[in-house]
């Protein structure tokens, strides 16, 4: 999919070319040289616009139920779908590989996946939001499902993550409780892509396990800019087995490399009703114009003898093991550079399993990835039948032999008289070899049979603190506002009230300030003191990226009759060159002319979309090159000033040059900032504001430059 822009312009340059296609079509129908239309069985078609019918040739008469083509066609529509997923049903996906670059690993594990740093791996990665169903907005508040296919020699290996590190529940057997909680509820099917509702809010408020992940959820975490901005976890605690049999307990790590950045909440709700395949979009967009999204690949890593050297439990899925404590091991990185052809037959079937694992990397106890084992191969089945893993998206690369048999949509041909073990056959059908099986850890187990947590599971505070207090302020500030928003969607008062209270177990400020909002308890007594503790690594500002970059970042020009074309040019260039995507914000589509062209010349630039068409929210930058004539256009459009004054809302960078450096001033009521010629930035209430002079042509003009100092 080209981005938008290109695909207009090559359009509107080419209008031509529609004219073209279709006498090339005509062409190739009558001349019957290109690829013909078929039955699913295989007979060519040459009519697909017409039922059968008995007709004297002037009156329509009755359609024909002999018609097995126009049957088959209607058919074929009437069953083409299958179950959505039962969470996660709304995702994108796209192809890459994974990359070893380092040997850092081989002291835990002997997979090659994860030592050979001479393999490229092919993975499949889809991401998805939670809550809402298959054709939900992208930009709600939300989880972010981050799954990971390793297509490896030895088998395909399954990381079934999350955006964030900690899950809502510690044993499997609640999942269908959170789940139900959060999604419409049962009787009003109400509401869609929001947990911004009493039952989700009464099931915390009842299960003090999810206030951590609640904390998360909350944050900006919960409103990613990009899937291409957002870490991934396997959340779970897996193990790794090393070539002499030792086991270490492991979890794993996806770093962005263009760091974690969040939309704003305004901005999310917005996006939410203007472009519900906003992240769809940005996924296929920057893959497209050729900057595919990277991530490292670390590790944490606990040997076995440390398993009870922590305050929490390692096998507890809603607590993270702390950096400080357990360095992440950067061992490798994966690429996505490659977009689907066809969204159903790849994205749609595309099939997890927590208990896809290779050699070398094991289960452990942890109660979330026990259950989560049986559940996910069980789900499939529902929804791609038995034979799932024949389906293309899900074939491993290595060899499968076994006798497996029947079962619908069954595609293998296994030629062999016997379909058991043991058999009586020479060694031509498959049979357990001694070396290189998939082998269990020999884990030494005792005890009895009883429903139990472990005695560390049961506290549910310290974390939550954690995460809250290593929040810049900014984003502290984001959570209350978010937890604000979703207990005001509550109306029954046992719930917000319940959850004020609760929330006093992780600051009394926050509890406050939230209550104070919702109509909640205030109580300036906590429910138990904040430790005060807190680590950089849980801020989203830690995750900035190596070097700056304004690649993939979408930047509109707004222009107008009149603007300077030399400017435009200029910066278009520069944004190229530095992977930007600029898109021509205008009054219309089509042509419009700079300053000097003649209106209606070949000369001038095609506008992408028009003022009404899109957003500032749609964009992560404004500029506004000079031109009198264009500024006055502009400063006459009411929506114009509205993009403005949105971005600057929304903490945008935003660019004037010229007559337009005023136009955005009195856009923003800002004061005359009174700047030397060559003056450094000036921070301000505004934020980082830059103003000065520079050379384009013979004059020297005023620039202006907002990048608002925080997402306040
Ligand atoms: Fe799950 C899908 C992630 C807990 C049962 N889960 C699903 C997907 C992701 C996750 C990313 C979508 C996969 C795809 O793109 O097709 N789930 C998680 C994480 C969890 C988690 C990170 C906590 C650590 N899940 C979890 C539990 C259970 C499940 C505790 C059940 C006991 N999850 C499922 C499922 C799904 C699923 C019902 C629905 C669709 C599917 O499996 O393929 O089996």
């Amino acid at each position: 999919m080209t981005s938008a822009g290109t695909a207009v312009r090559n359009a509107v340059t080419s209008m031509t070319s529609t004219a073209k296609v279709a006498d090339l079509q005509r062409d190739t129908i009558d001349n019957n040289i290109g690829p013909s239309l078929t039955t699913d069985h295989g007979v060519k078609i040459s009519d697909t616009d017409t039922w059968l019918k008995a007709s004297d040739g002037n009156k329509s008469g009755p359609s024909l139920l002999e018609d097995q083509i126009s049957r088959e066609k209607i058919h074929r529509f009437d069953h083409e779908r299958i179950p959505e997923r039962v969470v996660h049903a709304r995702g994108t996906g796209a192809h890459g590989f994974f990359k070893v670059l380092n040997d850092r690993a081989s002291k835990y594990t002997f997979a090659p996946v994860l030592t050979d740093t001479s393999r490229n791996t092919p993975i499949f990665v889809r991401f998805s939001t939670v809550q809402g169903s298959k054709g939900s907005a992208d930009t709600v508040r939300d989880v972010r499902g981050f799954a990971m296919k390793f297509y490896t020699e030895e088998g395909n290996w399954d990381i079934v993550g999350n955006d964030i590190p900690v899950f809502f529940i510690q044993d499997a057997v609640k999942f269908p409780d959170i789940i139900h909680a959060v999604k419409p509820e049962p009787h009003t099917e109400v509401p869609q892509g929001q947990s911004a509702h009493n039952n989700f809010w009464d099931f915390v408020g009842l299960q003090p396990e999810s206030t951590h992940m609640v904390m998360w959820v909350m944050s900006d975490r919960g409103i990613p800019r990009s899937f291409r901005m957002m870490q991934g976890f396997g959340v779970n605690t897996y193990t790794l087995i090393n070539a002499k049999g030792e086991r270490h307990f492991v979890k794993f790590h996806m770093i962005p490399e263009l760091g974690v950045h969040s939309l704003m909440w305004d901005e999310a709700l917005k996006i939410g009703g203007q472009d519900p395949d906003f992240h769809r979009k940005d996924l296929h967009e920057a893959i497209d114009n050729g900057c595919p999204p990277k991530w490292t690949f670390a590790i944490q890593v606990i040997e076995e003898s440390r398993e009870h050297d922590f305050d929490f439990d390692i096998l507890d899925a809603t607590k993270i093991w702390p950096e400080e404590l357990v360095p992440l091991i950067e061992i490798g990185e994966f690429v996505l550079n490659r977009t689907v052809d066809e969204f159903f037959a790849e994205t749609e079937q595309a099939a997890f399993c927590t208990s896809h694992i290779v050699p070398g990397i094991g289960f452990s106890d942890d109660p979330l990835l026990q259950g989560r084992n049986f559940s996910y191969f069980d789900t499939q089945i529902t929804r791609l039948g038995v034979n799932w893993e024949q389906i293309p998206i899900n074939r491993p690369i290595c060899p499968v032999m076994n006798h497996h048999r029947g079962g619908q949509s069954q595609h293998r041909i296994t030629k062999s008289t016997v379909n058991y073990w043991p058999n009586r056959q020479e060694l031509n059908a498959p049979y357990p070899i001694n070396k290189g099986g998939f082998e269990e850890y020999p884990q030494k187990v005792n005890g009895i049979k009883q429903r139990m947590r472990g005695a560390k599971f049961n506290e549910h505070f310290s974390q939550a603190q954690l995460f809250y207090n290593s929040l810049s302020p900014h984003e502290k500030v984001h959570l209350i506002n978010a937890m604000s928003f979703e207990l005001s969607h509550c109306d029954d008062p046992t719930v917000y009230e319940t959850y004020t209270k609760l929330l006093r177990n992780v600051d009394i400020d926050l509890a406050k300030a939230v209550a104070r909002n919702v109509n909640g308890i205030i109580s300036d007594t906590p429910a138990r003191e904040n430790h005060a503790r807190s680590t950089p690594t849980l801020s989203q500002l830690y995750y900035a990226p190596k070097e700056p970059t304004i690649a993939t970042r979408r930047i509109a020009i707004l222009l107008a009759d009149g603007f300077n074309y030399t400017e435009v040019q200029a910066i278009r260039a520069v944004l190229a060159s530095s992977k930007a995507v600029n898109f021509i914000i205008g009054p219309r589509r089509g042509k419009i002319h700079a300053a000097g062209q003649t209106m209606g010349s070949s000369a001038g630039i095609i506008v992408d979309h028009h003022f009404e068409g899109q957003r500032s929210t749609l964009f992560d930058a404004i500029l506004i090159p000079s031109g009198a004539e264009h500024i006055k256009t502009l400063a006459a459009n009411g929506r114009v000033v509205h993009w403005i004054r949105e971005a600057f809302g929304h903490c945008k960078a935003i660019g004037a040059i010229g007559e337009a450096v005023t136009f955005v001033r009195h856009s923003l009521n800002l004061p005359e900032l009174d700047f030397a010629d060559d003056s450094d930035a000036v921070v301000s209430s505004y934020g980082v504001v830059t103003t000065g002079k520079y050379v384009a042509t013979s004059a020297a003009v005023d620039v202006l430059a907002i990048a608002p100092s925080s997402k306040g």
